[in-house]
């Protein structure tokens, strides 16, 4: 398949190609968890979910591989560095009882997944500890075990878990795509800059292409 993207095509094999969601989680989207006690405005992050929607329900009927993330920290904390919970001036901090439960602590209800893009059946589901997805996962060898090449991405927020795990995914021989407008941030100029930084020099990190595109192409197939 070939995919106009930015800043040239990207070419991909749907049988070696995940569909990657990284934290579309309650504690990030909707107000009382981890993002709002950080200081931020959660309202912003919604406006991608029926984009992020369609998809998903694309991508499941052409019968490709799912991978949502969440980041989430096991309950005794054991898996959460004092460095990352003692960071900034929260309203409360990680593992602290909010009104969606403890927060970033995997089981909880703020660590769910949005209803609407809950995973379905057979959907890999990765908890992770850090702000990229191969730290502490032992994803990459799940993925080469399955034979993924490529990645494309949507989620939250674009230049912090996303951006994250795009980069690391990068420097394990994987070529990546993010969908422009199935990723949003807390800040608008900082996902402006992820954009630009990532398909920059040539594609040095990966492409992005509106979901319009991969839509066209992946319901064509
Ligand atoms: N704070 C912020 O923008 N993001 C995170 O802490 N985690 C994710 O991006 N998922």
């Amino acid at each position: 398949m070939r995919l106009q993207a930015n800043p040239f095509a990207f070419e991909f094999e749907l049988s070696r190609t995940a569909l990657v969601i990284i934290d579309m989680q309650r504690d990030f989207i909707e107000p009382g968890g981890f993002g709002e006690t950080l200081g931020n405005d959660v309202s912003r992050l919604s406006a991608i979910v029926p984009a992020c929607r369609e998809v998903l329900a694309a991508w499941r009927a052409a019968g490709a591989k799912v991978l949502h993330t969440r980041e989430a920290h096991r309950a005794d904390l054991s898996d959460c560095p004092p460095a990352k919970r003692q960071r900034g001036q929260p309203t409360l901090r990680i593992g602290d009882v909010g009104p969606m439960g403890r927060i970033l602590v995997a089981g909880e209800p703020g660590s769910q997944i949005i209803d609407v893009l809950a995973p379905a059946t057979g959907e890999w589901v990765i908890d992770k500890p850090g702000k990229g997805m191969f730290y502490g996962t032992g994803l990459h060898e799940r993925l080469q075990e399955a034979g993924v090449s490529h990645l494309i991405f949507m989620g939250v927020t674009t230049e912090v878990c996303v951006q994250t795990s795009m980069r690391e995914a990068n420097d394990r021989g994987y070529d990546c795509l993010l969908l422009e407008d199935c990723t949003e941030s807390y800040f608008a100029h900082f996902k402006a800059a992820t954009l630009e930084m990532i398909r920059a020099q040539g594609a040095l990190v990966g492409w992005t292409a509106p979901s319009a595109d991969l839509l066209a192409t992946v319901r064509g197939h």
